[in-house]
């Protein structure tokens, strides 16, 4: 375990500009090419990201620039949270780690590469890693994460490999606004700096983008979220990134603190709270899919998203396994995954259908304690994070997630932890939860949260279209009045990874 602090993640994009990403059927109007390669990438689809896991190797420490919100002795802060520290793979450790991994989590669908440095910063062994998991595990598929500076060098390999899904971190496309983000670049075995580095840099993103997609290959942009530095100028880079054939927008609020060490953290660069990032996300939705699922994670991640099993997978354990690779095995887990994602689809649109005919314009938030597979299966004492569903007459729709200390602290609940649990949901009206107990249920209602356990173990959006269809009807004979809840907290403080 070592002490982290939250950052920001990878985002994705890619193919036409509209798809289904974010919505929660399924195909939706996704090309079958494009939902092949989506559709049980974690990353690239929220739903598929309530079932199907993905696993990072960390295999490519060094970079070639240097950015604002990182401190190098940490993992690339594009893609992972400030703070964290993986254990550092050689290309053939992270094969055997690849397979161990998938003969264990049968629902691991993706391998990506993160870091904790720059992939294309270290060509040699990324691709070598890639090149042994496309040998012996085809029919995992390839990720890679990127700032972009030495992508357009690369682009043939990438493609040899079958690696069709790339992360490209583009803060900006104005040099100037660059300047205040990256003090230097490394480029050509010269250090640029300022503008002159910015510019650089820009240039090569947008070209690589467009070079990947012209062949493609699904792209997804990340871009951190930095107020009063990017914050307005990101509509821009949605713009300019979608025209590049981007398929998905990933923006990740900044995540700084003193503690960090990062030159954000210690000129006390604030990020943005969760309205903030909310506004500018649904700001930019109607331009292209927008990513608000990513966790931010660690450069030896491994399970769902949200969930961190690296733990079982350190090099000593990996090494010690006797690895029993079966895609046949694999393959008849996944069918199962694919039938309850069916059957959650399929009651999802039941009762959407019962919301037909009403009128009105409430939307509210709820906050969704769960363990994963699309359900409400978590306790309130022992969720580490809450999902953020908006829900309206249109529906029940994804918004977010909000990463939260355990309230339940050795059989206890902890009052410290609840009053940051609250800050976390204060945008939402309710809180769905598998159980919860008496003291926290109290504090909740005070706060203006509804506790709501009627729901343990069901589908999450079939239940949250049923409490809001009741939650309108309770509106019309008075039982409640809906309010405005205020702003909700992102939380910026070093914690303990798990
Ligand atoms: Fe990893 Fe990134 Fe591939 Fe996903 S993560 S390289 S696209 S397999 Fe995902 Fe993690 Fe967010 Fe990245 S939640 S940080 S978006
Ligand atoms: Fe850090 Fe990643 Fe930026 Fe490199 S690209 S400086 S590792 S955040």
């Amino acid at each position: 375990m070592q002490q982290i602090a939250e950052h920001k993640g990878c985002g994705t994009s890619g193919g036409s500009g509209k798809a289904s990403c974010g919505s929660a059927a399924g195909s939706g109007d996704l090309a079958p090419e494009i939902w092949e390669k989506v559709k049980n990438h974690p990353c690239y689809s929220e739903e598929a990201h309530h079932h199907y896991a993905r696993m990072h190797v960390a295999v490519a420490p060094a970079c070639n620039i240097q950015c604002n919100y990182c401190n190098r002795k940490y993992d690339c802060a594009n893609e992972s949270r400030p703070g964290v520290v993986s254990e550092k793979l050689t290309p053939e450790q992270a094969a055997k780690k690849v397979l161990a991994v998938a003969s264990t989590i049968p629902q691991m669908t993706v391998l990506g590469i993160a870091g904790p440095g720059d992939p294309l910063a270290n060509p040699a062994k990324t691709f070598k890693t890639f090149e042994l998991i496309y040998n012996t595990a085809p029919d995992i598929k390839l990720c890679l994460s990127t700032n972009g500076l030495m992508l357009p060098d690369h682009v043939d390999t990438i493609a040899r490999y079958n690696v069709d899904h790339v992360t490209i971190t583009i803060n900006m496309v104005d040099p100037d606004i660059g300047a205040q983000i990256y003090p230097w670049i490394f480029y050509r075995n010269k250090r640029y700096t300022g503008r002159e580095a910015a510019q650089i840099l820009t240039d090569r993103q947008l070209l690589g983008l467009e070079m990947l997609t012209g062949r493609g290959i699904l792209c997804k942009v990340n871009s951190v979220m930095i107020p009063g530095v990017n914050d307005q100028h990101l509509v821009e880079v949605n713009r300019a990134v979608k025209s590049r054939g981007a398929f998905l927008h990933n923006i990740m609020p900044l995540i700084s603190a003193p503690e960090h060490g990062t030159v954000f953290g210690l000129t006390g660069q604030r990020g943005p709270t969760a309205q903030e990032l909310k506004a500018l996300q649904d700001s930019c939705e109607g331009e292209m899919n927008m990513m608000r699922h990513c966790r931010q994670c660690r450069a030896d991640a491994v399970g769902l998203l949200g969930e961190d099993r690296s733990a079982e997978f350190t090099t000593d354990k990996i090494m010690a396994m006797e690895v029993d690779y079966d895609i046949d095995t694999r393959r008849a887990y996944q069918a199962q995954v694919e039938d309850e994602r069916q059957a959650k689809v399929a009651a999802k649109q039941a009762e959407l259908g019962t919301l037909a005919g009403e009128m009105s314009d409430v939307k509210i938030l709820i906050a969704v304690a769960t363990k994963g597979g699309g359900r409400v299966n978590e306790h309130f004492g022992h969720a580490k994070e809450f999902q953020i569903y908006e829900l309206s007459t249109a529906g029940a729709k994804f918004v977010g997630h909000r990463r939260v200390d355990l309230y339940c602290q050795g059989g206890f609940g902890d009052e410290d932890s609840l009053d940051g649990v609250i800050r976390a949901i204060n945008d939402c009206a309710a809180v769905f939860v598998a159980k919860i107990g008496g003291c926290p249920k109290a504090d909740l209602v005070k706060a203006g949260i509804e506790p709501v356990d009627q729901y343990a173990h069901e589908f999450i959006e079939q239940s949250a279209i049923a409490y809001f269809k009741d939650y309108l009807g309770r509106i019309r004979t008075g039982e409640i009045t809906p309010v405005v809840r205020g702003d909700a907290d992102i939380r910026q403080g070093a914690f303990i990874a798990g």
